[in-house]
């Protein structure tokens, strides 16, 4: 019998990665996806099933983390040997203009889960993975940061993601149940939302190489980040379910760049060069031809920002024998790469006269 796993967030970035991952690996897998009235399965459509045919290895159902019980029905039905956590509302700067509902979702969502689990009798079958993030950290307490270094979350994103952590925990201890904790640093790909900073840089870089874009409008460029790729981090969320007992760990690159560093990586893998010029909110990039390619625009700055994170994955590398297999540089080269094969067709289409619709987010 091939195990069976249930992702939430299965239609997001990561759970894209790990649904092939499984699948690869010979698991039936079970995926919550929430109704929407556009179809929001894009990342995931390489591998979709025909619901008609026989032994289906891929099988998506309609919930969502507000909502117990289309999480109750869904654990009864599935009955996973594991179940990955990874819905949620993952946008930091959203979180400042829908608390509530991130709070719902992301604080409360893995409480249901966890609850579902404990009330369908699942404790001894059923392993729990939280995707718990490097935002607790948020104000930090100490360079790099670890399994024992203290939290301080930033945003109402991450302080939802400090009771999903220690409710984790707590159900652990208090039922027994294989339940544990990834915390991931900052993980990309050229599946990551468009309004990440990273992606937002790559497509913004293929679009005004291709024509298609004038200036790219940036935040914060300070900021600094430990970037690693979504595809090695799966790995190893599955690889936390197949310990004798359940832990949390640390899974990061201890590598650290700027937003700023990040655009130029992303700019030279383009062919382009920036020159910098100005401070802080008067900062400018020019191009060879001297253009303003980027532009900071404080509509992107957050009310609480986290200016520096880097992980330290010393326990994930020793107990499980982890290490990330993509450089900082392969990262972005893949990024800019997709993103220019994505822009070059909208360019096409373009030249025959139809419509190409941007978005400044
Ligand atoms: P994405 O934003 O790409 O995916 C989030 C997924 O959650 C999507 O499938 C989304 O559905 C789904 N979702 C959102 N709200 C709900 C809800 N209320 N009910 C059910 N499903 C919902 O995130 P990532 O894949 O990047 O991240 C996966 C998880 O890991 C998240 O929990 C994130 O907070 C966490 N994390 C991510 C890190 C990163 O760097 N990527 C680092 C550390 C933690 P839809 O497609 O319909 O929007
Ligand atoms: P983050 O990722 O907040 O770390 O959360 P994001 O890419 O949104 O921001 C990283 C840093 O870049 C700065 N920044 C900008 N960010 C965005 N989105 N847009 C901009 O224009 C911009 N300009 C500068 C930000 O201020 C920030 O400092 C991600 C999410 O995946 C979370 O779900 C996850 O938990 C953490 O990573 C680890």
């Amino acid at each position: 019998m091939s195990k069976v796993a249930l992702i939430t967030g299965i239609t997001g970035q990561d759970g894209a990665y790990l649904a092939e991952f499984l699948l690869n690996k010979g698991y039936t897998v079970h995926g919550i996806k929430r109704r929407s009235s556009l179809f929001n399965t894009d990342r995931i459509d390489h591998l979709y099933q025909d619901p008609h045919v026989e032994n289906q290895r891929l099988i998506l159902h309609y919930g969502d983390l507000t909502d117990s019980s289309s999480l109750v029905q869904t654990v009864q039905t599935v009955q996973p040997d594991e179940i990955y956590n990874l819905a949620a509302q993952s946008h930091v700067a959203v979180s400042f203009q829908e608390p509530e509902y991130t709070a719902n979702s992301d604080a409360l969502g893995a409480l249901r889960l966890l609850e579902a689990i404990r009330i369908l009798g699942l404790e001894k079958k059923t392993r729990f993975y939280q995707a718990s993030t490097s935002e607790l950290y948020g104000l930090v307490q100490e360079m790099p940061q670890s399994e024992t270094t203290p939290f301080y979350p930033r945003s109402p994103y991450a302080v939802a993601k400090l009771y999903a952590y220690w409710i984790t925990v707590n159900y652990r201890e208090a039922y027994g149940i294989y339940a544990c904790n990834g915390i991931l640093f900052n993980h990309e790909s050229p599946l990551r939302g468009e309004t990440f900073v990273t992606r937002k840089i790559t497509r913004a870089i293929a679009r005004i190489k291709l024509g298609l874009q004038d200036c790219l409008y940036l935040g914060n460029l300070d900021a600094k980040r430990d970037w690693g790729h979504a595809r090695d981090y799966v790995e190893m969320q599955w690889l936390m379910l197949q310990q004798e007992a359940p832990e949390d760990f640390v899974i990061a690159t201890g590598v650290q760049y700027s937003v700023r560093d990040f655009v130029n990586a992303a700019a030279a893998e383009a062919g382009l060069t920036i020159r910098w010029e100005g401070t802080g909110v008067d900062e400018k990039g020019y191009d060879d031809q001297g253009r303003c390619i980027v532009s900071v625009d404080p509509r992107y700055f957050r009310p609480a920002e986290v200016e520096t994170l880097l992980g330290d994955a010393t326990k994930a590398k020793e107990k499980l024998g982890w290490s990330p297999a993509t450089s900082f540089e392969a990262l972005v080269a893949e990024m800019v790469r997709e993103d220019i094969q994505a822009a070059e067709r909208d360019e096409l289409v373009k030249r025959h006269g139809f419509s190409v619709y941007d978005h400044h987010e």
